[in-house]
């Protein structure tokens, strides 16, 4: 019996909502496996903040640190600012526990018909860097409220942060169709970003050595948005920095359908840390409390954290489940269908255990 210990952050708005919703899915599929995991709670967020004037404790991250894997919801309020939410939560953890990788798996799902072109299947992976580059607190605001007022921000790319996420992303794309495709902007950010060009080159030319295969296609940014787009199909494994990263795993997800469907791994190799699986969406406030809320993003992370505890077989259940009630056309609002949240779930338990 493999057993594991998995700390559940909920969040905020729908994360309360997907998060137990996924937790049954998850249960279910592992008792028809040898695996059991023990799911501790924490009631970290914006309603802990409103009362304690923090998102966690100060111990937050050693708490964390004891736990196999964390299973994260959503975290943002619209009336405490990201700079709180995020900051306080969510990005603290990326970064404490070395989650370097945020792997955003993006694929055409049975019977849903991507939004802008439906010729050919997408399958795709954004290996997106989750500890540096735009997301950095260097900098700040100057003169406020005067004419003179200026915003500064700098952003933090580092030969060792480039070379790990693109090693990670070139072996990847060695398992897959062995096409890797770098999110670049090099012609209008004239430091970091031609380093990155350099750092990511050198990494997939070393790979190539031994994967004659591997292509490397470096594409600026703006071209990439439009080629994603229009030729989907095309992309195998990008990887991008973090801001980069982020943009394009939303665009990813939203045109084979739904951000609502998007998971996501933060992940350590070579996991000194726990890591984390979290849907790609945020707690979008303005459906929270009605039911209504896709929860796939959240039940596919689940998915992606049991194969991640070296449970491919309970993953794969799981993925062939939700996937079954998409064929058979149970769909929440998002997808142009009328189920709720609860509907979509009764679905996929249902198909777990046929
Ligand atoms: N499911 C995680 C979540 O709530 N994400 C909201 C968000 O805006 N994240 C910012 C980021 O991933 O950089």
């Amino acid at each position: 019996m493999t057993s594991a210990s998995i700390a559940v952050v909920a969040g905020d708005g729908i994360g309360q909502e997907v998060m137990p919703a996924a937790i049954r899915c998850v249960d279910a599929v592992t008792a028809h496996y040898d695996v059991s995991l023990d799911w501790r709670e924490y009631d970290w967020g914006s309603d802990f903040y409103r009362r304690t004037g923090a998102m966690m404790p100060v111990d937050g991250i050693d708490q964390l640190s004891k736990h196999d894997a964390i299973f994260l919801g959503a975290v943002g309020t619209p009336d405490i600012p990201d700079t709180e939410t995020l900051w306080g939560l969510l990005i603290p953890i990326r970064r404490e526990f070395q989650q370097y990788v945020n792997l955003r798996p993006a694929r055409t799902l049975p019977g849903l018909t991507p939004v802008l072109r439906a010729d050919q299947p997408i399958d795709m992976v954004i290996v997106r860097e989750n500890n540096e580059g735009e997301y950095s607190e260097i900098g700040g605001r100057y003169a406020r409220g005067t004419e003179a007022e200026a915003a500064i921000q700098e952003a933090v790319f580092t030969r060792t942060g480039i070379t790990r996420v693109a090693r990670f992303a070139a072996d990847l794309a060695v398992t897959r169709r062995g096409s890797l495709t770098s999110a670049t902007k090099s012609n209008g950010i004239v430091h970091t970003m031609p380093f990155w060009d350099e750092v990511v080159a050198g990494v997939v030319d070393e790979v190539a050595a031994d994967h004659p295969g591997l292509t490397l296609r470096n594409v600026l940014v703006d071209a990439l948005a439009a080629a994603l787009v229009l030729r989907p199909w095309d992309f195998d494994v990008i990887v991008a920095s973090n801001l980069l990263g982020d943009i394009l795993s939303d665009l990813a997800s939203a045109i084979t359908g739904s951000i609502g469907v998007a998971p996501s791994a933060n992940l350590n190799p070579p996991r000194r840390y726990p890591s984390m699986f979290e849907p790609v969406h945020g707690s979008a406030p303005d459906i929270a409390g009605q039911g209504i809320a896709n929860p796939i993003g959240q039940i596919w992370s689940g998915a992606l954290m049991l194969d991640h505890l070296g449970q491919p077989r309970a993953a794969a259940h799981l993925v062939a489940a939700f996937e079954q009630a998409l064929a058979d056309g149970v769909r929440t609002r998002d997808l142009g269908g009328t189920a709720g949240t609860e509907e979509f779930v009764t679905a996929v338990l249902a198909n777990i255990d046929s």
